[in-house]
């Protein structure tokens, strides 16, 4: 009778708990979006709930990626020389954080390239924009400030000239349908 009590009441707190958590992300994820302090290095617009300009687009500076959760890996990659370490926002928690359930990436370079792909390969095989290799900020003229960028040497599927193509440096503009 007491087991049964206790076990109830476990399984009740356990639920509130839940519920609490599941509430906390929601609000976490709705969170406003403050404006751009510093000079705006990445502007993400199309389908997302959450925009700070006042055409419905998600402008950042460099702190506010800082800001989001961080993710880094070390890699070599075939335009650089040695193992690198590279810190960005994984474009799984910079969608996340917009409130996007977008499936395609639009990404576009400030030299024009451009480049459309899944969601999925990025958020599957830990895609992310980074903005500091080996403990410096991308220059401008070396790939920054944003490079998407893959865990290349974690999987050979990587090393191909579909992941290479949506390796995209000097990224300024994402669209996400
Ligand atoms: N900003 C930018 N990123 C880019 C490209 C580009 O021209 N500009 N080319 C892409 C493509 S199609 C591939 S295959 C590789 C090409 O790298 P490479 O020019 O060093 O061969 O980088 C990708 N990222
Ligand atoms: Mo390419």
């Amino acid at each position: 009778m007491n087991l049964l009590r206790a076990g109830l009441i476990s399984a009740v707190m356990l639920l509130g708990l839940a519920i609490w958590q599941g509430a906390l992300q929601q609000t976490r994820a709705l969170e406003p979006l403050p404006a751009p302090t510093g000079s705006v290095i990445l502007t993400v617009g199309g389908k997302i709930a959450i925009h700070n300009t006042a055409n419905n687009e998600a402008a950042f500076d460099l702190a506010m990626l800082e800001a989001l959760p961080r993710s880094s890996f070390k890699t070599t990659t075939i335009w650089t020389d040695g193992v690198q370490e590279f810190v960005g926002v994984s474009v799984t928690d910079l969608l996340s954080r917009l409130g996007s359930d977008a499936t395609q990436i639009n990404a576009i370079a400030t030299n024009d390239y451009e480049i459309r792909f899944p969601v999925s390969d990025a958020s599957e095989h830990g895609g992310i924009v980074a903005y500091r290799a080996n403990g410096k900020p991308l220059p401008p003229g070396n790939k920054g400030p944003l490079w998407i960028i893959f865990p290349f040497d974690s999987d050979p599927l990587l090393q191909s000239e579909r992941f290479q193509g949506e390796s995209i440096w000097n990224l300024a503009t994402m669209t996400l349908h």
